[in-house]
């Protein structure tokens, strides 16, 4: 396997690229760098995602996605559980997607 040039890449590739790079862009700003912390996952949370996790800001929430995404309990996001968290939002925009295209059209 080998990373293309982002100019050769295609766009599902580059949308690869772009996950790997912003999760590092938050995980290495304190402790381990290759996972997040709390404080990491909110501010990752609130900058990237906030228009489909409006509540992010409230630090509930982000306790719960912590704890649900944080499979492994050590108290940090890796890489893997991030991808989850990323991989369940597309699939809840894909269901908005189909079930507004499905919607009849208005007469
Ligand atoms: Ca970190
Ligand atoms: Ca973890």
């Amino acid at each position: 396997m080998s990373m293309p040039k982002s100019e050769n890449a295609s766009t599902l590739e580059n949308a690869m690229q772009l996950m790997i790079q912003t999760f590092h862009k938050y995980s290495g700003n304190e402790g381990d760098k290759y996972t997040l912390s709390r404080a990491e996952l909110k501010e990752l949370l609130t900058t990237e995602l906030g228009n489909y996790l409006g509540n992010a800001q409230d630090k509930e929430a982000v306790d719960k996605v912590m704890n649900d995404l944080d499979s492994n309990n050590d108290g940090e996001v890796d890489f893997t559980e991030f991808v989850i968290l990323v991989g369940a939002l597309t699939v809840a925009c894909n269901d908005f997607f189909l079930e507004f295209n499905d919607k009849p059209e208005k007469k």
